[in-house]
């Protein structure tokens, strides 16, 4: 019977009267307890406006939009080529129905994630405000309600900056909407405390050791009438079978409103830890019971992980005495399409990839996520920080200080019984803001107030949660994080170390843990955040520092890796980041995301991925690199093959290989990795990799879709013909529908390249080597654009005669309109530059196909542009195209050639 109605709860039609007969039944026989709290959903059928709405009016029918929760209004206009995206106030609206006898209960809303202002109205009465984006918030609803009639609830959502509430800045996007789930929570009027959404019982393991384990539970219990009454109060602890472990009841002679408790159970012997490898569940029931009626007003289950722990600024972590290096990833909130507003399914989904990446460890960055995450953390066995979004910078007034306390405690509350949590985490960088230039005085005031800041949040979470370290996570800036005193004040440091990427090189990323470590031989660390762009769409056989390949991220995590693995005092490497994730404000290769994921944006595993599960896997695993298309010239003039280096990532000692059938040999990996040059032939290669691990074979096989180009061009068949090359790259990129693009190649006789000119480089930007780093409109292969051959003379491809189709492509990379300084580009401020004058003539065997060209008039500046022609070789001539300035430099992006016949 319950289980039927539940079910139909979540039929939209039937919702509210099915709601409100169970919450009018005043006793379910026998199952009485699990009425005691009732939760429902509250998802289905809101009314969304972006409009304004005066609260209490008639409920609008015509222009709104019907949308059920998780809903954000944001997840298509952060993609688009207009920088930002809506930051405002938003309404939705839903009615609730009630019948008066439901009211004898208090009927709660509450929200898991609004962003991150909301208005809660009831028939038009404001109910509450909350402030802030990423903890929950509850309201009752009771004297507002109206029974037997629409009860409209309206929210107002507001996304806009808001000087005084965290975040400010940050390389995420805020995503505004109503984008966690909405329930009603029915409880009696003596029940568990409801105060700043906790579930009301906070469970402590004041002593956990392999042979006894002591739990309390304590909390406070709400008396809304004041009506006298004896209470007992129950806390049980069961196994995962069932069965009682531990039992203690309490009684409390409830007088006034409210009464405090604390119950310590009863030894546990020989408990079952909790621990990554093993991560068992207790479950804590806590009930309220009324001792003259015998009814249980009010019951809470939480789930209970027995550990301990500790860092060591030397040696490392230690759960349960047992060493372990912590090695993880940050994890955004967001998924591609749909914003922020993500199934539980999803959430959940990331924490088990992280743990089949063999990952142990869960930042939850930058802000308190979605109740699932933490619970499948608590179930997989992954270890979590979690942290308020103090990110980039603070304002210094009483209000923003009041309102980070707040999510402080909202977040240590709301979170508190979660065994995977072991950190709280409460400011990330904020020591980057340079708005103070040369006002040094002004600065030291401002480091001043984030170092007082730091101290207050620090207490706060330690009176909070003694049990739990407190951290805080700081740029690689070490001297001014020592200077300014933030290092002394948590309890844990964090850095976010990104050498080699931003500036300077792999390498020196050791060399600033050993002076951190030197500097501060006491305290542990943690590398909190690194990590490297890695477009799923690139790579490169001569891979650089922000060029964005896959093959240069493989190798920056390989030597970061490597270095924290040697360093026993590096309790925790931490990636940036499990997932590809939004930020509106960013350019480069993909546009309004930041790819340093390991997965895709909607996770799919890069090489990296493979990376570390063949670093940190115990289980036998074998995968050959995800690159499926790959592209490239034919090893000779007279080949039909090309080779090119594969990478296998295993950890097995040793891997072999097969290609078309044929035995490329065995050979031993390290590092995880072991690398063939691959003999491709054109079209499909079937590569087959195995390993043996303990006797049984390990296999993996990958078909592999190659486009090989003939060196000797005017030997091929016109219609084999298709070339598709990058001017001023060294990347290969496969685009949107499918083509494969190489890099072109100075001109050589009997092949195909250009000549004159260099690649475009990007003027006062120190981090790439070629192309620019800014979003090309009208088109998402924004690789195909963002370089350029600057001054090109011509471009030849010796091909037989025959009819082609030629695709020339441009676009105008100087431009007037400066790149914004993105807060946490440390060395790169705005680009400044100006559009320079060109106008040029581009003839193809000598006849005109664009005369008196000029890019930025015809197609406007950094926007996709092509020119298609078709062209006949003619007399062994090939095709010849030239470049002829009239001002300024020729420029072409990516050329095309297609042979269409003979
Ligand atoms: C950081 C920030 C993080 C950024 C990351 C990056 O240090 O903490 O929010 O997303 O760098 O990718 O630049
Ligand atoms: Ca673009």
């Amino acid at each position: 019977m319950l289980f039927k109605l539940r079910e139909l709860l979540y039929n939209k039609t039937y919702l509210k009267s099915v709601l409100y007969t169970l919450l009018l039944t005043s006793t379910l026989c026998g199952k009485a307890y699990s009425q005691s709290r009732l939760v429902t959903g509250f998802n289905k059928g809101w009314l969304f406006t972006k409009d304004n709405f005066e609260p209490g009016a008639k409920n609008p029918e015509i222009g709104w939009q019907q949308v059920s929760i998780p809903h954000t209004w944001n997840a298509n206009d952060v993609m688009d080529d207009k920088p930002g995206y809506y930051r405002g106030a938003c309404w939705y609206v839903k009615n609730l129905t009630v019948q008066s006898a439901s009211l004898q209960k208090k009927l709660y809303l509450y929200i898991n994630g609004a962003n991150q202002v909301t208005d809660v109205y009831v028939n038009g009465h404001k109910a509450t405000t909350h402030i802030g984006g990423y903890t929950r918030f509850c309201v009752e609803l009771n004297s507002y309600l109206r029974p037997g009639t629409n009860n409209q609830i309206a929210l107002r959502v507001d996304n806009s900056f808001n000087e005084d509430i965290p975040p400010l800045t940050a390389d995420f996007t805020f995503f505004g909407g109503l984008y966690r789930d909405v329930e009603l929570t029915a409880v009696n009027n003596t029940h568990f405390s409801l105060n700043k959404a906790a579930n009301g019982v906070f469970i402590t393991t004041p002593r956990v050791s392999a042979t006894k384990a002591l739990v309390s539970v304590q909390g406070r219990i709400n008396n809304e009438q004041g009506i006298s009454k004896k209470l007992r109060v129950v806390a049980e602890i069961t196994g995962s079978n069932g069965k009682q472990v531990a039992h203690r009841a309490t009684v409390i002679n409830m007088i006034n409103k409210g009464s405090d408790f604390k119950i310590s159970l009863p030894e546990i012997a020989n408990p079952h830890l909790w621990a990554p490898e093993d991560p068992y569940l207790y479950k804590v029931t806590c009930s309220i019971i009324d001792v003259l009626s015998g009814k249980v007003l009010d019951r809470v289950t939480n789930n209970l992980g027995l550990r301990w722990y500790k860092f060591d600024a030397e040696k490392g972590f230690f759960l349960n005495d047992k060493p372990y290096k912590l090695i993880g990833a940050s994890r955004h909130q967001d998924f591609e399409g749909l914003g922020n507003a993500l199934p539980d399914s999803y959430h959940k989904r990331d924490v088990l990839l992280l743990k089949k990446m063999g990952g142990n460890f869960l930042r939850v960055a930058h802000y308190p996520q979605d109740k699932s995450v933490l619970d499948a953390c608590d179930s997989l066995g992954i270890l979590a920080s979690v942290e308020i979004p103090v990110v980039n910078a603070i304002t210094e007034t009483d209000a923003f200080t009041r309102n980070s306390k707040n999510m402080l405690v909202e977040m240590i509350r709301q979170n508190f019984n979660h065994p995977s949590i072991i950190i709280w985490a409460y400011m990330n960088e904020v020591l980057l803001k340079p708005e103070f230039g040369n006002d040094k005085p002004r600065q030291a005031v401002y480091f001043k107030n984030v170092r007082d800041l730091a101290a207050q949040l620090d207490s706060l979470a330690r009176i909070e949660d003694p049990s739990r370290y407190t951290m805080i996570a700081c740029h690689g800036d070490y001297n001014r994080y020592k200077q300014v005193g933030l290092i002394d004040i948590p309890m844990l440091i964090g850095w976010n170390l990104y050498q080699g990427w931003y500036g300077g090189k792999t390498e020196d990323f050791a060399k600033f843990l050993d002076k951190f470590h030197a500097g501060y031989p006491k305290l542990p660390m943690l590398v909190t955040e690194y990590g490297a762009d890695a477009d799923a769409r690139i790579r490169s056989l001569s891979p650089e520092r922000f060029d964005k390949s896959i093959d240069y991220a493989v190798d920056f995590h390989r030597v970061y890796l490597k270095a924290m693995q040697s360093r026993p005092f590096v309790t925790a490497g931490i990636i940036w980041n499990l997932a590809d994730f939004s930020s509106e404000e960013r350019a480069e290769t993909t546009p309004h995301i930041n790819a340093k994921g390991l997965l895709t944006q909607n996770r799919q595993p890069k090489d990296v991925y493979f990376f570390y599960q063949a670093n940190l896997l115990k289980t036998p695993f074998l995968k050959i690199s995800n690159w499926a298309y790959p592209t490239g010239l034919a090893d000779s003039l007279d080949h039909n093959i090309c080779t090119q280096p594969l990478t296998v990532f295993s950890n097995l000692s040793q891997v072999s290989i097969k290609v078309n059938g044929k035995n490329l040999g065995t050979k031993s990996t390290a590092d995880g990795m072991a690398v063939w040059n691959v003999p491709f032939l054109n079209g499909r290669n079937i590569i087959e990799a195995s390993g043996n691990a303990d006797g049984s074979t390990i296999r993996d096989r990958s078909v592999v879709g190659f486009s090989l180009i003939p060196t000797n061009l005017p030997a091929a068949k016109v219609t084999d013909i298709k070339i598709n090359a990058l001017l001023g790259s060294k990347r290969q990129f496969i685009s949107k529908d499918g083509t494969v693009w190489l890099p072109a190649q100075p001109y050589v006789k009997g092949s195909f390249g250009f000549t004159g000119g260099e690649p475009y480089k990007l003027k006062g930007n120190n981090r790439l080597s070629y192309g620019t780093d800014r979003n090309i409109n009208l088109t998402d292969d924004d690789p195909v654009y963002q370089t350029q051959q600057v001054g090109i003379q011509s471009f030849h491809f010796d091909v037989p005669d025959g009819e082609y189709q030629l695709t020339l492509h441009f676009a105008e990379l100087t431009t007037n309109n400066p790149a914004g300084a993105l807060a946490y580009n440390l060395d790169n401020n705005a680009n400044k530059q100006a559009l320079d004058d060109r106008v040029f003539t581009v003839e193809v065997n000598q006849e005109p196909v664009l005369s008196n060209f000029s890019i930025a008039p015809k197609y406007g500046v950094l926007t996709a542009g092509s020119h298609k022609s078709t062209i006949l070789a003619t007399g062994h001539r090939g095709i010849n195209i030239l470049f002829t300035p009239i001002t300024g430099q020729a420029v072409l992006n990516a050329i095309q050639l297609t042979g269409l016949k003979n």
